[in-house]
């Protein structure tokens, strides 16, 4: 049995077959629709299209970085916000703010012929001062989780995988999967 991640993030996928193993993973790039909401709503629709198109079972995957001093920007707007102003953007924004507080989340929804199922994670930690860091992709370099004191940026996929939003989400669904097939 195997389940399909539809993603344009080769990331990703690597993440999630390490946190789902020994759950097969095919990653699937085949775009959808993204509208700009919340990021429930982005993965919930995207899971709905993709399941139109390939018809086997699959989970799409939206996260974002959310800033508590602006409010939970960049949040559904991260991907953009990201290819745009970028990790350099971010920093200058919060040049001189004593407040770095923010989080991550990620929204897993799986689908098959019977089932729409949603699972959630999230981990908090605080905007870093500096980029640190060649591991990881998109704002990892920027972002230190509460507790520690390096980025993700600077430590391996498998020491992120321990605490990453990524990781809560798909825990939560690995459990989900393993009571939904006894
Ligand atoms: P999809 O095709 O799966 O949508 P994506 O890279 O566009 O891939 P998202 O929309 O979920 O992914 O991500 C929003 C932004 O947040 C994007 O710029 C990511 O690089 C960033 N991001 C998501 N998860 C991250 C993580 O674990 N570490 C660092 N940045 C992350
Ligand atoms: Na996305």
């Amino acid at each position: 049995k195997e389940i399909t991640f539809v993603t344009s993030n080769q990331h990703k996928i690597m993440e999630a077959k390490d946190i789902l193993s020994p759950i097969k993973i095919e990653g699937r790039d085949i775009g959808y629709p993204e509208i700009q909401d919340t990021i429930e709503n982005v993965a919930i629709e995207g899971a709905k299209y993709a399941y139109k198109k390939i018809k086997k079972p699959l989970i799409v995957e939206d996260s974002g970085l959310y800033i508590n001093t602006y409010n939970g920007f960049p949040g559904p707007y991260s991907a953009y916000t990201h290819e745009t102003i970028g990790n350099k953007g971010i920093l200058k924004l919060m040049k001189n703010k004593t407040n770095r507080k923010c989080y991550f989340k990620s929204i897993v929804v799986y689908i098959d012929q019977h089932t729409t199922k949603k699972h959630t994670g999230k981990i908090k930690g605080q905007i870093s001062k500096k980029q640190k860091g060649p591991h990881g992709f998109g704002y990892d370099p920027i972002f230190i989780p509460n507790n520690h004191k390096k980025t993700f940026g600077e430590i391996e996929m498998k020491e992120k995988n321990k605490l990453s939003h990524r990781r809560q989400a798909l825990k939560k669904l690995k459990k989900w999967l393993k009571t939904k097939t006894q």
